[in-house]
């Protein structure tokens, strides 16, 4: 009887400490960290007594560093209590773990100069498994090769995107691009703002970016692979574009989403739906970037650039036309059949889309009609990107390309300050944040696709600090890459194929239909969203908790491409600015 009550009385000694979510109660960076960034890690406990920390050797057990955890801290997006582990003294490189008495010794983490480089490249390699229709070779893709997906070589114009000279019915050619999430469907819209931000991913680190491979079937053909990668789905997102008035079709999709089967097993029609302004204008903002960054390749892509500027300015013209049709898919599902059920990205707000469209064609072209039109948005508040409004990136461009825009000083002095005090409120509020990210600054953070904010409020913090150089934005950028690694709330790395343990299970249907265990790699999951709009059964279901590691759960582990592309920006700018980047292969 004795015996068992200590035994009892054992066991709750280790539940107080050791408390729910995740087994694991030290949440890092799953990686590590670089030698001369800050280092820490948060231990999930409701242990106030302080034993301290330590590091210690993963080859030979010995206690390295040791220091003292901070007081204990109540989250405010969950009820989990944490204390924090600041080793960032700490600089020498190696292989090691964090020890905290009363529970499990963390994972395994290095410290070295290219730290984050393995997640950076996977993040851009996940594109080519989503590529639709050509082979992926296992010289590519490992054992995740596969057959070619949709050919989308016979795609019919769809009644609500018929016109005099394409009727409905009318069959045309979009090959080529990605699959847009883990469905097998092609959306301009959400291609807007993942190309954009890929875009000037290479455009603010060209240096970085034109010795990166990803060993992709272009490699070495004298283009950079992010742009061989983004080029492969610019080439479709060209034949969205009506030829005849410039317009640009919402989408090439099936009429309702595939089973869970390998891509292109089924062979279903494909329609192009609708022309919309949202669209029109991404597909400008794209066009117009893509030409002003592929100039510099004519060599070896002769024609690209200038047919891109002719199509941005084409798509332009349409919608000054057409500045406000919606894809309202409940409404085209009354007047047409058949009936569209696929994602539908239905944005009824164009004032972003123009402004961005206006600062890229500005920054290509250089004509003041274009500035005129900026002037219009140029003072709005600054807001965090996502698919249905992509103002900032519009921003950021200008900043960009500031040297070279005939903008007035007070007007570029003015969009820094946009920029720097957006980003300063984030650096403001890591210290009352349990988990030390600027990510879970507040609840609304965690909604479908967390994660994509977590690497856009990064972006926003890269911008800041090339604009100022101003160190705190680039730590504070970092906090939330190691955040998406394993610093949260779940103890889940949400990249998949990176880290110890991390998403196994996204809803992405090649990854559930390979009959492979582990999913395709490079893709990251949407993080925590307490909306939970799949019915999954969830186990935990605080906003910065709800997370569902299961196929089913759409609303909390699909993948997208746009939420991809912020994570490739993230890691691969902390890679060029924390990282050595001359040591390449
Ligand atoms: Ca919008
Ligand atoms: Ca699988």
């Amino acid at each position: 009887m004795k015996l068992l009550l200590i035994f009892i009385l054992t066991i709750s000694a280790f539940a107080t400490n050791a408390q729910k979510p995740g087994e694991q109660s030290i949440r890092m960076n799953q990686l590590g960290f670089y030698p001369n960034a800050p280092k820490m890690a948060i231990v999930v406990t409701k242990d106030s007594a302080d034993a301290g920390f330590t590091i210690v050797s993963a080859n030979n057990n010995k206690v390295v560093y040791s220091g003292k955890l901070s007081a204990l801290e109540h989250s405010s997006n969950s009820s989990l209590q944490t204390r924090s582990a600041d080793f960032s003294k700490f600089k020498t490189p190696g292989k090691y773990f964090v020890a905290v008495k009363g529970v499990a010794n963390s994972y395994p983490f290095t410290i070295s100069k290219n730290v984050n480089y393995v997640a950076a490249v996977a993040s851009l390699k996940g594109y080519y498994y989503q590529r639709v229709s050509m082979p992926l070779y296992e010289k590519y893709a490992g054992k995740w090769a596969r057959p070619a997906g949709h050919p989308d070589t016979s795609v019919l114009v769809h009644a609500s995107a018929a016109t005099t000279e394409r009727p409905e019915g009318t069959v045309i050619s979009c090959p080529g691009g990605w699959y847009d999430a883990g469905d097998y469907n092609k959306y301009v819209v959400n291609s807007g703002i993942t190309m954009g931000t890929l875009l000037s991913a290479y455009e603010d680190f060209s240096g970085y970016f034109d010795t990166l491979k990803t060993n992709i079937p272009e490699e070495g053909n004298g283009v950079p692979d992010i742009l061989n990668e983004v080029i492969y789905n610019l080439r479709w997102m060209l034949t969205m574009q009506d030829p005849n008035d410039g317009g640009v079709y919402n989408k090439c999709t099936n009429a309702a989403f595939d089973g869970m089967v390998m891509p292109g097993v089924t062979k279903l029609p494909r329609y192009v739906v609708q022309k919309g302004t949202g669209a029109t204008l991404d597909f400008a903002a794209v066009t117009a970037q893509a030409a002003r960054i592929l100039k510099k390749f004519s060599a070896q892509l002769p024609g690209l650039a200038d047919s891109c500027e002719k199509a941005a300015l084409a798509a332009w013209q349409w919608a000054l036309k057409n500045p406000n049709v919606r894809y309202d898919q409940n409404a085209i599902n009354k007047q047409f059949s058949p009936k569209i059920t696929t994602g539908g990205y239905g944005d009824f707000r164009f004032v972003d889309e123009g402004c961005w469209a206006a600062a890229e064609l500005f920054a290509t072209t250089k004509d003041g009609q274009y500035l005129y039109e900026l002037r219009k948005y140029i003072n709005d508040p600054m807001t965090l990107p996502n698919w249905g409004n992509v103002y900032g990136l519009g921003i950021y461009t200008l900043l960009r390309n500031s040297k070279t825009l005939d903008l007035s000083s007070p007007e570029t002095e003015m969009l820094k300050k946009k920029v720097l005090s957006f980003a300063s409120a984030y650096v403001e509020a890591i210290p009352s944040n349990a988990f030390k990210t600027v990510m879970g600054k507040s609840k609304a953070d965690f909604n479908w696709g967390s994660n994509s904010n977590a690497a856009n409020q990064g972006i926003a913090l890269i911008n800041a600090y090339l604009i100022s150089k101003d160190k705190k934005y680039l730590d504070a950028a970092l906090t939330n890459l190691d955040y998406i690694l394993g610093r949260n709330a779940t103890g889940f790395c949400f990249l998949t194929g990176v880290g110890t343990k991390s998403t196994m299970n996204p809803h992405h249907r090649q990854s559930v239909a390979d009959g492979i265990v582990e999913p395709v790699p490079g893709l990251l999951a949407g993080g925590p969203n307490p909306g939970r709009q799949d019915g999954c059964k969830y186990e935990f279901l605080e906003p910065e908790t709800c997370y569902l590691d299961e196929s089913c759960s759409y609303a909390s582990n699909e993948i997208a491409i746009n939420w991809n592309a912020p994570m490739v920006y993230l890691a691969n700018a902390i890679e060029a600015l924390q990282g050595n980047f001359t040591q390449r292969r």
